[in-house]
């Protein structure tokens, strides 16, 4: 099918939503950070935006009671399950402007280049934007799809203290969102097939010079939070021997939770200590507790729950000889995900008919297709990123590897809204 993606425009309009993002300074010349934590005035702005550019392309939208955006392209035969597509546009401190917004800007420019070919589909075809898919503010990734797969219990998530101490339920309603978060779990079989287009955030496509990634696993993500609580002191008068020292003990913790990844000899399991706070964080008092957030990965979980055995063994030896306490809290520890063949094979059928070179792979970053895949068949389309950077303002897509992506996307949701 001959489809002209307009990717001028898709590359101006993820330039501009870039533009909303708390400023800060990278150091690097030309280069620009993005930071966007949901509902922050940030994030209520790129919201607002992204609505003006959905009712231009004549999508019928609706906003769910946790703020996930839901925006249609109503099909020949609107009763029948809608196909998906979308990802989330929150972006996790100092990040790129590429991880996520490409789902979601990429969606938008596929169903308008579709659009403009005068095709309709039979089945709608829907984008997506979803809530807080980075844990930053309240701690678990994916809320909003978790909240739509029915994974999440919605009290339980209404309740969970965000960074800044206001609930979710607070922060939602006061970004504007009421309503019963139960109301948030689609119903039975509301997708008929989903679809996501992300940069790869790893270095596979670039180093193999492959255009287009069809992802067929998502590795299994889990997150805990370790509280060890020790004794404080005066950094003076609190001799050595006399010591029970929160963050010497947090340190030796971090460097066994290291030694337990690399202790599978396997290249998919990964472990990362990403947040430490230091109570009371004077420099001349001794740590009395330190809370940190581990997020521990591996494609099979049953290996991760492996690497979780060994760290809670190191932690004990730990406390035992520093004489401190450690408490654990697990945040999320979920299954993986394994894409619909069916999908799969569309993909590669649209990659085939617009000559792009493609190749099945796993995603070890998680996405909101995640939790999708719990309630309808998914799988997902990546693109190169530059070295392979995400979560860094250096991340980069070039705006040819952003057009192929979207080629691919449109085929795919045309072949699936048939
Ligand atoms: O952490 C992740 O895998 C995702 O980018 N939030
Ligand atoms: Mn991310
Ligand atoms: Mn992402």
């Amino acid at each position: 099918m001959n489809l002209s993606v307009n990717a001028a425009r898709l590359q101006q309009e993820m330039d501009t939503l870039a533009g909303f993002t708390q400023v800060e300074q990278t150091g690097r010349e030309g280069e620009r950070a993005v930071t966007r934590v949901v509902f922050t005035n940030d994030d209520m702005q790129a919201r607002a935006w992204l609505r003006v550019l959905y009712e231009e392309a004549g999508l019928q939208v609706r906003e769910d009671a946790v703020g996930n955006t839901f925006a249609r392209w109503v099909g020949s035969d609107p009763g029948l399950p809608a196909v998906g597509t979308g990802s989330h546009t929150d972006a996790i401190p100092h990040a790129g402007m590429y991880d996520g917004t490409l789902g979601v800007l990429g969606g938008l420019e596929a169903i308008r280049t579709l659009q403009r070919v005068g095709v309709k589909p039979r089945r709608s075809i829907e984008l997506v934007m979803f809530t807080s898919e980075e844990p930053t503010r309240f701690g678990i990734g994916c809320l909003g799809s978790r909240l739509m797969a029915g994974t999440l219990d919605p009290a339980r998530a209404d309740a969970l203290l965000g960074k800044d101490d206001l609930t979710l339920r607070q922060a939602r309603e006061n970004a504007g969102f009421q309503g019963d978060l139960a109301q948030v779990k689609l119903p039975v079989s509301y997708y008929s097939a989903w679809a996501e287009l992300h940069i790869e955030q790893g270095p596979l496509l670039e180093r193999d010079g492959v255009q287009i990634g069809i992802v067929t696993h998502i590795a299994a993500p889990a997150s805990y939070r370790f509280t060890i609580d020790g004794l404080g002191g005066h950094a003076g008068a609190l001799l050595m021997p006399d010591r029970r020292d929160a963050l010497c003990a947090a340190s030796e913790i971090i460097l066994a939770i290291e030694r337990a990844a690399l202790g599978t000899g396997v290249i998919d399991t990964v472990a990362t200590v990403g947040t430490v706070k230091v109570h009371p964080g004077a420099v001349n008092s001794v740590p009395s507790r330190v809370d940190l957030e581990l997020d521990v990965r591996d494609t099979e979980p049953g290996r991760r729950d492996e690497v979780m055995a060994h760290i809670r063994s190191a932690i004990a030896e730990i406390e035992a000889r520093r004489g401190v306490k450690v408490s654990e809290t697990e945040i999320n520890a979920d299954a993986p995900a394994t894409s619909s063949e069916a999908i799969v094979e569309s993909i590669q059928k649209a990659c085939k008919d617009l000559g792009l070179t493609n190749r099945r792979m796993v995603s070890r970053a998680y996405h909101d297709s995640l939790f999708i895949a719990r309630v309808a068949p998914v799988a997902m389309i990546f693109v190169p990123c530059r070295d392979g950077v995400s979560h860094r303002p250096d991340e980069f897509a070039t705006v040819e590897a952003m057009r192929d992506g979207v080629s691919v996307l449109a085929e795919t949701l045309l072949d699936l809204a048939r």
